[in-house]
């Protein structure tokens, strides 16, 4: 080196620069490469963070919200109800499918803990209705906690809390809960009956058989499946399933409450077979608290759909 040197200065000097240029080739080099770790090990975290606690913060943060679909009668020609539905907007992803973390809250044992925030959001909401006494909340309510000893003390606190309103609490269970039910499922159930709370069958058809428990469990609503009603023609040829579901409903001494209905030859079908109820997206699709009232408002005469 020392050949190549002029002098010792202009050595020094060239060692100086060779110095400046590594630095500033590599010192942003580095930087964004600590930048990048660190992002991964936050990737890595938030992963690895239990299912569990992300829905946790998640609650604590108020990602959640409720959307109530309107549920219309035809016996009186009016909206008596809603089913609330659970959606969660998640930030920076979106909103998340409400069965995929539903039932990530049930395998991870938070879907009693996700219930009881929802049924309060479902009481702050309702502050602000002007529905009248009778008016039905649907609340679908996971086989946990219908076989737990916290539904009959969460029930009862929230229709002390909706009390101004006086709503007709609808829970909303699947088959899969009569089949898993140990007795306490059942206790819950006349406990909660005999104070005015109605049960109903959710997803009619879609779960195992459970024809036998039908007999057994005293419930006030069977909801036939989406599926079923989609089943119906246009050209008005008959459903034999869907008119078999019917049937036995009406022998059962239950109301029908068909759900997913979009088209009007739909409804016809349905209300000429005596089902009593009808939800889905021919009336509304779930809307915001805010939304809903504002729709509700508009429905002070009876309608028939077009
Ligand atoms: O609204 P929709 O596609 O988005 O709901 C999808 C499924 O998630 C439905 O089967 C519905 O029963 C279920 N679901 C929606 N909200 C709740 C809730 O609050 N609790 C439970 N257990 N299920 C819900
Ligand atoms: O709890 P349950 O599985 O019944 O929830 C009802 C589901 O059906 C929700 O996901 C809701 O968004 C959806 N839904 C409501 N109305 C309609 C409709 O008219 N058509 C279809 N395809 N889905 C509907
Ligand atoms: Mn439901």
């Amino acid at each position: 080196m020392a050949r190549n040197c002029a002098s010792a200065w202009w050595c020094r000097r060239r060692l100086g620069l060779e110095w400046q240029k590594l630095l500033l080739t590599y010192v942003p080099l580095s930087l964004l490469a600590g930048a990048l770790l660190a992002w991964a090990a936050y990737r890595l975290q938030r992963s690895r963070q239990s299912y569990r606690e992300q829905l946790r913060r998640a609650m604590a943060a108020g990602e959640f919200h409720v959307e109530y679909q309107p549920v219309y009668s035809q016996v009186t020609g009016r909206f008596e109800g809603v089913e609330a539905l659970m959606r969660w907007m998640r930030p920076g992803t979106g909103l998340v499918r409400p069965d995929i973390f539903i039932a990530a809250a049930e395998q991870e044992g938070v879907i009693i803990e996700l219930t009881q925030h929802l049924l309060g959001l479902i009481e702050r909401d309702m502050r602000e209705w002007d529905t009248p006494p009778g008016f039905h909340v649907g609340v679908n309510i996971a086989p946990e906690h219908l076989s737990s000893e916290d539904l009959v003390p969460d029930v009862r606190a929230f229709v002390a809390a909706t009390a101004a309103r006086q709503p007709l609490l609808v829970l909303e269970i699947t088959e899969r809960s009569l089949i898993e039910d140990s007795g306490r499922a059942r206790r819950n159930i006349d406990t909660l009956r005999a104070e005015g709370v109605r049960v109903a069958i959710d997803d009619f058809g879609t779960g195992h058989c459970s024809l036998s428990y039908l007999q057994k469990f005293p419930v006030d609503y069977l909801k036939i499946d989406k599926g079923f009603v989609h089943a119906i023609q246009p050209d008005g040829e008959e459903a034999p399933v869907l008119d078999v579901i019917i049937m036995l409903a009406h022998r059962l001494g239950l109301s029908v409450v068909a759900e997913g209905v979009e088209q009007r030859f739909q409804f016809d079908y349905l209300t000429e077979r005596g089902v009593a109820f009808i939800q889905g997206y021919l009336f509304s699709r779930p809307l915001r608290s805010a939304d809903f009232m504002a729709w509700y408002a508009g429905q002070a005469q009876p309608v028939v759909p077009d």
